[in-house]
């Protein structure tokens, strides 16, 4: 086994009430133990970190949720897309019933383009919701 797979154990040491949360989040989340628990808030953190420094490659996956009958929205929302064409990998668009048209769009790119042209699309009027997945490469 390399050093970098080597799984080292630590002992932590916690207030009693932050340690009840811990474990109520365990049994919630339905993880097998506390380390598994754990180990995916550090890697949630780093992900957030990688975010913040903001210098690298990352993805993101923005869900929205639109009118179709709003007025020139959905050549709004391809415009925007079309324009950023490099960073946009991939949509998938549901019609989830007469008026409402459900897409997530997969961008790459540095976190700041990623953010603006979410917000961009999801400040237009008419999408009734917006999220924003961030994720990236972890390593460990
Ligand atoms: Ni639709």
């Amino acid at each position: 086994m390399s050093s970098a797979e080597e799984t080292i154990r630590f002992s932590v040491s916690l207030p009693r009430p932050l340690l009840d949360e811990l474990d109520q989040r365990v049994v919630k989340k339905g993880y097998a133990s506390r380390s598994e628990l754990v180990r995916d808030l550090i890697r949630e953190r780093i992900v957030e970190d990688t975010w913040e420094r903001g210098d690298e490659e990352v993805a993101g996956v923005l869900t929205i949720v639109y009118d179709h009958h709003q007025r020139e929205l959905t050549q709004h929302i391809l415009a925007a897309q079309h324009r950023q064409y490099i960073h946009v990998v991939a949509t998938t668009h549901v019609h989830m019933d007469h008026h409402n048209c459900l897409e997530t769009i997969i961008i790459r790119g540095k976190p700041h383009d990623i953010e603006q042209l979410s917000q961009e699309i999801g400040g237009m009027r008419g999408v009734r919701f917006a999220e924003l997945t961030r994720a990236s490469r972890i390593e460990h």
